[in-house]
């Protein structure tokens, strides 16, 4: 498979580079996290999307190495970030976990080597995970985010509202972000059901004292309807699409 061959040769040449979508305090219009997203910058195909490369990554394993790189690249830029610009002195970053990372047996030992290598406090690091990630070894799993917790590190679960998470289920992990899933976004303002669904995924962070992020706003009407259901935050097209390093600095080097 030419693929998997190129993959793992973009690993060694380390041929990634990071994207950055701002995460939008919806009543301030504050800058408060930025999700950080891979892509692989291929030398003939040019820059891949990861719905092109993760599967295969996740397949292979390689997403562990392709993961490290990841999590060491943001820590460092991040910190760089806080002692460059004023805006940046709260601001966290985002990764997106796999769960052949979560359940890597050193993945505690990277997290914390990435942390002293950059200098960064783990309470600017956020890590999302994915609802189907926790449904199996489940008390593993608690340990582990136990441990991120330890460190200072936040958790969001992503796409929230397509997996099976009951509330006695979120319960048990020691979570503290509800991203509610593009999809209910983008139907609220025409589905009664989805905005229905909003509102709960909204109400049930409430109780279970999480906070949460819309994904994938688009409009300014979803924007509205949003904060009107008591959403605190957002990210979406609406806002900026995921842009480049560069795009970002600019972003920061004007200030809030
Ligand atoms: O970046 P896009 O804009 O195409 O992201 C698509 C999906 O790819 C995201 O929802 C996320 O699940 C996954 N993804 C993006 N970056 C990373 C990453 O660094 N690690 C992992 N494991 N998944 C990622
Ligand atoms: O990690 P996650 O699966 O949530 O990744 C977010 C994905 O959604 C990325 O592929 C990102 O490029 C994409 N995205 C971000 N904002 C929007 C948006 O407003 N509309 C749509 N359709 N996709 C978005
Ligand atoms: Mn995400
Ligand atoms: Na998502």
């Amino acid at each position: 498979l030419k693929l998997e061959r190129d993959l793992r040769s973009a690993v060694d040449r380390q041929e990634f580079v990071l994207y950055y979508q701002p995460i939008i305090d919806l009543q301030s219009g504050d800058l408060t996290d930025v999700e950080v997203l891979v892509r692989w910058q291929h030398p003939d195909r040019g820059l891949v999307m990861p719905s092109e490369f993760i599967p295969l990554a996740e397949e292979t394993g390689l997403i562990v190495e392709i993961g490290q790189w990841v999590l060491q690249e943001a820590c460092q830029t991040l910190r760089d970030y806080q002692q460059q610009f004023a805006s940046a002195t709260e601001l966290k970053f985002s990764v997106n976990l796999s769960s052949e990372q979560l359940q890597d047996p050193n993945f505690i030992q990277t997290v914390d080597r990435v942390l002293s290598q950059s200098g960064l406090d783990g309470r600017y690091l956020k890590l999302e995970l994915t609802e189907s990630m926790l449904m199996s070894h489940e008390e593993k799993h608690i340990k582990t985010l136990q441990q991120l917790r330890d460190r200072s590190i936040t958790i969001s679960l992503d796409d929230f509202g397509t997996g099976y998470s009951s509330l006695s289920y979120l319960y048990r992990f020691p979570l503290d972000t509800l991203k509610i899933d593009q999809s209910f976004v983008s139907r609220m303002i025409s589905e009664p059901k989805d905005a229905e669904i909003v509102n709960t995924i909204i109400s049930l962070a409430r109780t279970l004292n999480m906070d949460v992020i819309a994904e994938g706003i688009e409009t300014e009407e979803e924007v509205l309807h949003l904060k009107k259901l008591g959403c605190e935050r957002g990210q979406g097209y609406w806002f900026s699409p995921p842009m480049s390093q560069e795009k970002l600095e600019e972003h920061l080097q004007a200030g809030p």
